[in-house]
């Protein structure tokens, strides 16, 4: 049995997109974002920091979603989905794989500041202003790859896809589409493949981003 723990619209959505590229069995437990019930003793026994995703397969649990996408990748290869030692391609893959995760953290920023803090005097404009910038610099990266392809590495769709895909779904809230058009194409073909649409249908009601677009006020 695979059971993923996930919360809509957060990261282990990587998770659960990639697992149905890979054509996996599994169950999600769904929890709120905002509700504290990732701070609940039981939540914590799985994912000590209280984060999601976390993986139960195996017989053990797993958290951290760069490493479940690459344990899932290496426990089940058929899949074809990763890049292995010895191939040509695993330096880029391995780069695209923990780049997803500079993506994340300007995302996390940008959700804290838009969404999280509630109040407007907690809130910086400065702050906002500095990381959408900075995420559309991450951006610029994938879009100086996917102008000349239709996926990150030269052979094809890979799990990097899904770890960066992700972070280009969200990011489209926090820095105009228009800017990067490669990456708005890219974002195109990622939510036509039928892995992505079924993990949308399953993701659960939004309930972090409510807006399409969260624009940086001025000072
Ligand atoms: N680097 C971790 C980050 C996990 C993470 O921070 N997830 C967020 C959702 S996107 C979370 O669980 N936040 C809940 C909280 O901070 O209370 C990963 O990629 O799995």
């Amino acid at each position: 049995m695979i059971r993923l723990h996930h919360c809509p619209q957060a990261r282990s959505f990587r998770t659960l997109w990639l697992m149905h590229e890979m054509g996996l069995d599994f169950e999600t437990r769904r929890y709120s974002f905002f509700d504290k019930s990732l701070r609940q003793p039981d939540y914590l026994a799985l994912s000590p920091a209280g984060r999601v995703p976390a993986l139960e397969i195996d017989g053990r649990v797993l958290f951290e979603s760069g490493a479940i996408t690459e344990y899932l990748v290496e426990t089940r290869p058929d899949c074809g989905l990763g890049r292995f030692p010895g191939d040509a391609e695993r330096a880029d893959w391995l780069e695209w794989l923990h780049f997803a995760e500079t993506m994340g953290q300007h995302i996390a920023i940008l959700t804290q500041q838009h969404i999280v803090l509630r109040e407007d005097w907690m809130k910086s404009p400065t702050v906002m202003r500095l990381e959408a910038k900075r995420l559309e610099k991450v951006l610029e990266v994938v879009d100086r790859v996917v102008e000349r392809r239709d996926w990150l590495l030269p052979s094809g769709f890979s799990a990097v896809d899904t770890n960066i895909g992700y972070g280009v779904m969200i990011a489209r809230r926090f820095v105009p589409a228009a800017l990067l058009p490669a990456v708005d194409a890219y974002y195109g073909r990622l939510a036509d493949r039928p892995a992505f649409r079924k993990a949308v249908e399953e993701d659960g009601p939004a309930e972090i981003y409510g807006r399409d677009f969260y624009e940086a006020p001025n000072e």
